[in-house]
């Protein structure tokens, strides 16, 4: 599903983020910058070491206590198809009552804000905390499509392609309505 929008191009595709052609692809990291489950362990599996090495040399020189939720930080793609990989660390469902909205919302529009000051013209995102972060995903296209909303209506036509690769048929489809209604004309 594609959806033009204020000079913008969003898509919407079912699909594994780690065989994208994009200039960045987003990883839904933890703190650690170290890998993990999901998509950022098969992100870092593929990627290989120059993601790993630039990931230890940010920890060491800008976040030695971890990455907070929410803050994004961009590397080299190392052997994936993405020139870029951008890390953002999600919120960890609880109730959603301690900030979860507020982080979510910030882990795109951060990475947005990377993209855009790395000159990149598409970026491509996973469902961001939906998976062993537990973000129930309606709520979490709800949250998605508000902050892309935001960030194009202040950037209008700045970042060519915004792109979401949903791993499972159920996740693309409950993100397919929720797009639906955020840009209807
Ligand atoms: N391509 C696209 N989406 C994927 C892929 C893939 N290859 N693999 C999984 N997904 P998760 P989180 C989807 O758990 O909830 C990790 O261990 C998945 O279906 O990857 O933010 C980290 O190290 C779900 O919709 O990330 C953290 O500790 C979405 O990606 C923690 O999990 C996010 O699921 C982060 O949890």
């Amino acid at each position: 599903m594609e959806i033009a929008f204020s000079g913008s191009k969003i898509v919407l595709k079912r699909g594994d983020i780690t065989e994208e052609y994009c200039d960045a692809i987003v990883n839904a990291a933890n703190s650690s910058l170290m890998g993990g489950g999901g998509v950022d362990g098969a992100i870092h599996r593929k990627g290989g070491l120059e993601i790993d090495n630039e990931c230890i040399k940010i920890r060491r020189e800008k976040y030695p206590d971890g990455l907070p939720p929410g803050e994004a930080v961009i590397t080299k793609g190392g052997k994936l198809r993405a020139r870029y990989v951008i890390h953002t660390v999600g919120p960890v469902w609880r109730d959603g009552k301690h900030g979860e909205k507020d982080i979510l919302k910030r882990c795109y529009l951060n990475s947005l804000k990377l993209a855009l000051e790395n000159g990149l013209e598409c970026i491509a995102f996973p469902a961001i905390s939906t998976g062993a972060y537990g973000y129930p995903v309606d709520k979490a296209a709800d949250v998605t499509f508000s902050a892309i909303k935001e960030f194009i209506q202040n950037n209008p036509g700045k970042i060519k392609e915004i792109r979401l690769v949903l791993f499972t048929d159920e996740i693309y489809k409950i993100f397919r309505e929720k797009a639906r209604e955020f840009f209807k004309e």
